[in-house]
């Protein structure tokens, strides 16, 4: 008994042996961590006082999965299938003991435990298919077996962490322990088993629920057909769906077989690779090397919003939805009135598909104010403006927050792409100045760009990440310039698709290779979602572009039933005879020839200038490193995760070729374009941007 490794150790509770993990911080299945379980139940077997163990962790949470850090490496012994057969194997009953979270692996090799006990608050789940995986230490076989195929389904492939209770219910657990008392509960539960000499009760043996499964193969093509959307690009997903039914037909040995195939064709696939980068992704991006996590932040006990509209009332929401009072203003009452009734409205949806209690609503409401007068937001602790996107009138209004909000207070403006530098010289403290820009919808999008202005404080920018983080945003901390970095990269796939039109491509045939590049919908597409005249000014207009002819005709996008495409009652859309003529006039005024363009080129066209631009970011510093910016292009514009944002897709298909295609464009790519020196130098040191640090 005592220390096993430096990780695990084994202590006697009378004739139970106590097998305790603790591996900072989430207790994952390292080598350490496995070779200390299979020790332990070695030892644990060999005492002939032990009569049964009980498998808990220190810290956090239970297990919460395999070693993500290890993925990719040499596999090191003993492997998780080791570790599972120890237990499930053991001549004395396993308890598995369970708080925090049992996740991937750590929910696999409590499945291979005889019993399983838990606290309330604790919860199990097999994340993996987030990871491009697949549970691959036989939970695709046990689970099912527990749970049932449908609900297993469900759980694979969504990757939900189940409460406790529910897992109690679905027969996952076999008894909730008093919170705060688990290892007391746990040991009470083993004297429980030898006392009334319970079986080696294995998953594997459980085959009833699975059985009654066969030869009903609809539960799986129901299922992949309710699904199709949102599995859509995928690999994982139809894998685990794969191994769930191999769990129906076939007997346990080769579904295990089946299993270890699966998985490893997906660990040794690029999806996976792009999505354990975006995983790693996720949680440097909230790290700025020059402010310290101990960086003093500023209490945010209120807030105030300057327009009411779309944007300002979404923003609104984040706050209420965490229980901070937002004081909203708008110019006109009717304007406020109708931002309180979007809001209201937002909010009563919500309810009505269950996501939110009615009483809820009512306190969410409750604690948004009005008013028409700036002067109501003088004890805000951060007054965000979401006014029209022109520079004079944000200045003005910042002109008069500086004289009207308390000292102290941050003062942010939610441009999308304007300089955050000049709005702050319209204040006497531009180090309180700070560009918040959330994407539209504002109460639904996840990604928040925080532009940080020259003078901006490391208390502005610390208290404005971790307000972020308290919002549930994903927030990436840039600088300034035209378009931050989300739209910056945005403008140059847009220069590149407008180009093609004069080519021979036709919108469609450009949105339908982004598309089935796996992005929710292409650069016209997207254009008439968001409506074709944002700056568009009738006055000014001069027929001069393909967008300002149609917008001179009021096919304005999707809210005028035309845009690009020509859309019916429910918003289909089809591709437009009339968009057609317009860009072939526009190419014989230009005396232009229509030539064939391959949906490669399409493809290459539209996302390596991205790429070639993201470089240039971070020659500039714009960004802090390449996996923020896939970061802001996965949650701000729907880049398909399993591709892992435009910087990891570069390092796939290999900086050189990236370079050597945009050589070989050239002048179509336009006037302007240039090449970033950082991306040549890479390309020619064949390095990739994953090697940047
Ligand atoms: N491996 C290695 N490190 C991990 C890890 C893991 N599985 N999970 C978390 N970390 C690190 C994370 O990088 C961060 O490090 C710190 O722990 C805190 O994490 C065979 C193949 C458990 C719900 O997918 O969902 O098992 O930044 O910031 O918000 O079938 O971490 O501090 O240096 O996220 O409180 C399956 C992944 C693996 C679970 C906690 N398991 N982790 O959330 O903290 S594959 C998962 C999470 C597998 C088997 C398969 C969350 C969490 P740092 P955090 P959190």
């Amino acid at each position: 008994m005592g220390a096993i490794n430096a990780v695990t150790d084994l202590t006697a509770q009378g004739d139970v042996a106590v097998l305790t993990v603790n591996s900072p911080p989430v207790n994952a299945l390292s080598q350490q961590v496995r070779d200390g379980i299979v020790k332990g139940m070695q030892q644990a077997i060999a005492d002939s006082a032990v009569k049964a163990v009980v498998l808990i962790c220190d810290g956090r949470t239970f297990i919460a999965g395999a070693d993500i850090t290890e993925f990719g490496k040499p596999p090191q012994s003993p492997s998780l299938h080791d570790v599972c057969d120890a237990i499930e194997n053991s001549s004395k009953p396993v308890i598995a003991a369970i708080h925090g979270t049992a996740l991937g692996g750590g929910l696999e090799t409590a499945l291979c435990c005889h019993y399983r006990v838990a606290v309330p608050s604790a919860k199990c789940g097999l994340p993996e298919v987030h990871l491009g995986l697949l549970p691959g230490a036989g939970g695709t076989q046990r689970l099912p077996r527990i749970v049932g195929p449908e609900q297993a389904l469900q759980m694979v492939t969504s990757g939900a962490h189940v409460d406790a209770k529910t897992s109690l219910a679905a027969g996952l657990l076999d008894e909730i322990v008093p919170e705060g008392e688990l290892r007391a509960g746990a040991l009470a539960y083993a004297k429980k088993v030898i006392a009334e000499k319970r079986p080696l009760r294995k998953v594997r043996d459980m085959n009833e629920k699975v059985a009654a499964a066969r030869g009903k193969p609809e539960i799986f093509a129901d299922f992949r057909k309710a699904n199709a959307r949102k599995f859509r690009g995928f690999l994982a997903p139809e894998y685990n769906i794969r191994c769930i039914e191999a769990a129906v037909n076939l007997p346990f040995d080769q579904g295990i077989a089946t299993e270890r195939k699966l998985f490893m064709e997906l660990m040794t696939g690029t999806q996976s690779a792009a999505q354990r980068y975006v995983f790693f992704a996720e949680r440097q991006v909230w790290k700025v090397p020059d402010v310290p996590d101990d960086t003093a932040t500023i209490a945010v006990k209120k807030v105030g919003i300057i327009g009411a509209g779309t944007m300002g009332g979404g923003i609104a929401m984040n706050f209420a939805n965490i229980g901070i009072p937002v004081a909203l203003v708008e110019t006109k009452q009717d304007a406020l009135d109708r931002g309180f009734g979007v809001i209201r409205k937002n909010y009563e949806s919500t309810a009505k598909r269950g996501k939110l209690k009615p009483e809820d609503v009512e306190k969410r409401m409750a604690l948004l104010s009005g008013s028409l007068q700036l002067e109501s937001l003088a004890d805000c602790d951060l007054v965000i403006e979401a006014v029209f996107e022109n520079m004079d009138v944000k200045k003005e209004v910042f002109g008069k927050l500086d004289s009207i909000v308390k000292q102290g207070a941050i003062l942010a403006t939610n441009t999308s792409a304007l300089d955050v530098n000049e709005i702050a010289t319209a204040t006497k403290r531009p180090d309180a100045v700070i560009g918040l820009h959330f994407f539209s919808p504002a109460n639904v999008m996840r990604l928040l760009e925080i532009v940080r202005a020259q003078k901006t404080s490391k208390p502005v920018i610390a208290t404005s990440m971790q307000l972020a983080k308290k919002i549930g945003k994903i927030a990436a901390l840039v600088g300034v310039c035209p378009g931050f970095v989300g739209n910056r990269i945005l403008y140059a796939r847009q220069l590149q698709a407008q180009a093609m039109l004069m080519e021979g491509a036709m919108p469609w045939d450009v949105d339908k290779v982004l598309y089935d590049f796996g992005m929710p919908m292409g650069p016209f597409a997207m254009s008439d979602l968001a409506g074709l005249d944002i700056g568009w000014s009738k006055e000014k207009s001069k027929s001069s572009t393909v967008r300002e002819v149609l917008c001179e005709m009021d096919r304005r996008g999707q809210k005028t039933g035309a845009g690009f495409y020509d859309y019916d009652a429910e918003r289909n859309a089809k591709p437009s005879p009339v968009t057609e003529k317009i860009i072939k006039d526009f190419m014989a005024k230009a005396g232009a020839q229509a030539r064939k363009i391959t949906d490669q080129e399409i493809l290459e066209r539209c996302t390596y200038p991205m790429i070639n631009e993201g470089a240039k970011i971070l020659e500039e510093k714009i960004a802090i490193r390449p996996s923020d910016i896939d970061i802001v292009w996965i949650n701000g514009y729907g880049w398909p995760v399993y591709r892992g944002g435009p910087m990891f897709y570069g390092d796939t298909v290999g900086l050189k070729n990236v370079v050597a295609k945009l050589k070989e464009y050239g002048p179509k790519l336009g006037a302007g374009f240039t090449l970033s020196p950082l991306l040549e130098q890479l390309a020619a040191e064949g390095k990739r941007f994953q090697d940047l640090k």
